[in-house]
């Protein structure tokens, strides 16, 4: 339904019916997400972004999923509603089945690696399907980071075995689902802005996200351990309105995607440093912070993603590609 809705808004929002939103000569960019403002990705796009873009577009971020709810953003910008979001490839598969290779376990190996695979030639018809069909640019790939089990089970977690029962909350889409059962817990969907009160009550026995996001969002409060899976280096795409790309001059949108790479850039440096330094930080707050058996776990995933149905959607010879990079 999403999928259909959003194309042919989309093919609407193209044919001029929606506008994008002007503040007196300036163009207004809103941005939503779920993501707090003091997650790295939000400082760097506040502190880079919007003043890089100041002298023709008014930078309006609006966090925590205030003005749209997680995993509708794309279709508001396909509709003329919204500017920009940060995005992710679970989120763009839910439109466009291929892109759910970049929701594989154990498939980017690292920063460095996301950025290459995002500059690759054979992500060029990828990235214009989006354009074309959906009415979205993808200005860049932001890091969000490893990410880690966090659970308020006092639970050994060795391998995959180890999670059979438990609720592990994962977003709420068929890619994120997938990864869970992957893992070999039993996935819950959930929002991001309910996370924290799920695992407080008990709904949930776990989640899964970056050292960085446990901090900021305060998990470490209600888990008491963190196993060091890195079962997904994740990514997020800022996304960004074509239409509104279509109306800028040349020179401006050589700036805006100056400042989404500069802004890029930065988050990621900061957010790999935090990631070396959080263990420490969680072992402080009286969490466990422990290896489990990586290579059972990436065995585990791997097989469950090339037997998938996922797979059969992934453009042919592209995981050689990715792996060659
Ligand atoms: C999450 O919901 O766990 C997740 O980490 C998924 C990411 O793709 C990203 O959307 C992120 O949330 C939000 O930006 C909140 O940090």
């Amino acid at each position: 339904f999403l999928a259909s809705t959003a194309v042919a808004a989309a093919a609407a929002s193209v044919a001029g019916r929606a506008r994008p939103a002007f503040a007196a000569d300036k163009v207004t960019l809103r941005l939503s997400s779920p993501a707090t403002p003091t997650d790295q990705r939000a400082v760097a796009l506040t502190e880079v972004f919007g003043p890089a873009v100041a002298g023709f577009a008014s930078f309006e971020p609006h966090w925590n999923a205030s003005l749209f709810k997680q995993g509708t953003e794309l279709e508001a910008i396909a509709r003329g509603n919204l500017e920009m979001s940060i995005t992710s490839a679970q989120e763009l598969a839910t439109l466009f089945p291929e892109w759910s290779i970049f929701t594989a376990g154990y498939l980017h190996r690292d920063a460095e690696h996301q950025k290459k695979v995002f500059a690759a030639a054979f992500m060029d018809p990828m990235k214009q399907k989006v354009e074309e069909q959906l009415g979205v640019k993808l200005l860049t790939v932001m890091y969000l980071g490893r990410r880690q089990l966090n659970l308020r089970i006092e639970k050994h977690i060795e391998t995959p075995a180890d999670l059979a029962g438990v609720k592990l909350r994962m977003p709420g889409t068929d890619a994120w689902q997938f990864l869970g059962r992957a893992l070999g817990a039993n996935p819950v969907p959930m929002a991001f802005t309910e996370v924290y009160t799920g695992l407080q009550t008990g709904a949930i026995d776990g989640q899964d996200n970056p050292l960085p996001t446990d901090k900021d969002s305060k998990f470490y409060e209600v888990t008491r351990q963190i196993v060091l899976t890195s079962h997904l280096v994740d990514l997020n795409y800022l996304a960004f309105s074509k239409q509104v790309w279509d109306g800028l001059s040349a020179e401006q949108r050589a700036t805006v995607q100056k400042a989404a790479d500069d802004a890029a850039e930065l988050g990621r440096k900061r957010q790999l440093k935090l990631e070396d330094e959080l263990a420490q930080f969680f072992k402080d707050q009286g969490l466990k912070v422990y290896e489990p058996n990586v290579e059972a776990f990436r065995k585990h995933v791997q097989k469950a993603y090339l037997e998938s149905d996922f797979a059969k959607d992934w453009p042919k010879g592209m995981v050689d590609q990715i792996n060659a990079l």
